[in-house]
């Protein structure tokens, strides 16, 4: 018998560790299926409606779920709680300037509400928003402004075999012609994700950047940029284009922000805290109508809706998130459970991406339509099977064009395992990747669901299911 191998010899390399070691933990629980039936149940078969104390591993979302530092903990005691100018506020602000370099910056209390007062400031009813494939809460607050989302992403980011390296790129092609057809004057702005969430974290090149940016020069059209998990593109950067092999993620992050006019991020996900986000610009006009809107909607803009203690834990996250050793373990981690599931041939979405594996519901339940919601059947299966959760990302997700009131049929339907920042260990991918190997190869007995509940808004995080008896 073959002595067992550590998993660097497994593949043929070195073996790598998190740049950190474990200081407070905090204990799982194991439960039974019956208890997963029955909660499940309850939840209306939504992995968003159940119990976090009924979940075993939360792949939910890496949203607010990553673990804080020491050194961020440390900085929670010197939250300074002043109703207006806190200290906390000077450190952040200081912290976005560095690292994003954008002249004027708000803080906000995640990033929907950073995107509710960019489209409300920038979007006039009847424009449109062309982005590199559309998220949730941006394009829904883009509609609710008067804009129409416009898709402008590659063809590949749509296709989830292809292995093109920057899958988030923006097809100029696309984009010109919508300049052509509607004149620059009825496009908004472009609306451009850093790492595109929906197709499967992938990344924007910086050759795209900067073409885009000579071609809304051309039409005097400004770029907003999502940087919520931007440092994870520029590690992508760094990894696969050529000429960036040797500057830091940093430097990448700032040379890629430097082609934008504004940016917001949620610092949930790459900002490395619980809570928080912030909004940032170069034009000191808009910036000022922002800073007003602020008021109204999320707090005095020395704090937009955080304690101080809150951004300082941002601020300390910002510097520990741009250093190439946790970014690379970070991908790393990610990279190592989709590898595990390509080598057992279950489909996912290609190249693995930076927040999350995606598992590909179309060739994982091809005997079901996608009215049937076979993404979001497939994440109440594996929460069956193990108390892992994950999290729909196809019909549901998408939800209905405002105009016609159909399903938006997205062209990929997926099952996301997302993984928090500094949370779970190899051991804890292992265990995931057994019992998605698991269910799928139950696959065949799978069945859909209806949905019963709707909600107009966002749906899919309140919707419900039942599933469809054969
Ligand atoms: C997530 F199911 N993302 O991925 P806020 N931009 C981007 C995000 O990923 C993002 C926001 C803006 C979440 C949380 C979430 O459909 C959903 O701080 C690229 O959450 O307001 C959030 O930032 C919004 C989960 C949001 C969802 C919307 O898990």
């Amino acid at each position: 018998m073959t002595p067992p191998r550590t998993m660097g010899q497994q593949f043929g390399r070195k073996s790598w560790a998190e740049p950190w070691k474990i200081k407070m933990v905090e204990p799982l629980r194991l439960t039974t299926r019956a208890h997963r039936e029955r909660a499940l149940a309850m939840a209306g078969f939504n992995t968003f409606l159940l119990r976090s104390e009924d979940v075993y591993i939360d792949l939910l979302t890496d949203s607010g779920t990553g673990a804080m530092s020491d050194r961020q903990w440390a900085g929670m005691m010197l939250g300074d709680e002043a109703y207006a100018g806190s200290r906390n506020y000077y450190r952040l602000e200081e912290a976005v300037r560095t690292h994003y370099g954008y002249r004027h910056f708000l803080p906000t209390h995640q990033g929907r509400g950073a995107e509710h007062l960019l489209s409300r400031t920038c979007i006039e009813p009847g424009q449109y928003v062309p982005g590199n494939m559309y998220f949730t809460t941006t394009r829904a607050h883009q509609e609710l402004a008067g804009g129409t989302f416009v898709d402008v992403v590659i063809d590949q980011a749509h296709d989830p075999t292809s292995l093109h390296p920057f899958k988030g790129n923006v097809d100029l092609d696309k984009l010109e012609g919508l300049i052509r057809r509607e004149g620059p004057d009825r496009i908004a702005y472009v609306s451009l994700a850093g790492t595109v969430n929906m197709a499967g974290g992938q990344p924007v090149s910086m050759e795209n950047i900067r073409v885009l940016r000579a071609l809304c020069d051309r039409h005097g059209l400004r770029i907003y940029l999502d940087a919520t998990r931007m440092v994870e593109n520029a590690f992508f950067i760094q990894e696969r284009e050529p000429g960036y092999a040797h500057r830091s993620v940093a430097e990448i992050l700032r040379e890629f922000c430097e082609h934008t006019d504004g940016a917001w991020m949620s610092a949930k996900k790459d900002g490395l805290v619980n809570i928080g986000g912030w909004l940032a610009v170069n034009d000191g006009e808009l910036f000022e109508e922002l800073r007003n809107l602020l008021v109204l909607f999320e707090g005095l803009h020395t704090y937009g809706g955080m304690a101080g203690r809150d951004m300082e834990a941002l601020a300390i996250g910002i510097e520990e998130s741009v250093e190439d050793a946790h970014v690379r373990s970070r991908i790393g981690q990610v990279r190592y459970l989709g590898e595990l599931l390509q080598d057992w041939g279950i489909p996912i979405v290609v190249p693995v991406g930076g927040h999350a594996v995606f598992l590909d519901g179309r060739r994982f339940y091809p005997h079901l339509p996608q009215d049937q919601f076979p993404a979001q059947a497939l994440a109440g299966h594996l929460y069956l099977d193990s108390g892992i959760r994950a999290m729909e990302r196809g019909i549901a997700s998408a939800g209905r064009d405002p105009r016609t009131g159909d399903h938006h049929y997205p062209s990929l339907e997926l099952t996301r395992l997302t993984i928090p920042r500094r949370v779970y260990t190899q051991a804890h991918m292992d265990v995931v990747a057994e019992s998605v190997k698991s269910v799928y190869d139950a696959r065949q007995s799978a069945c859909g669901l209806r949905m019963v509940y709707e909600p107009r808004y966002l749906r899919f995080f309140q919707a419900r299911f039942e599933p469809i008896a054969d």
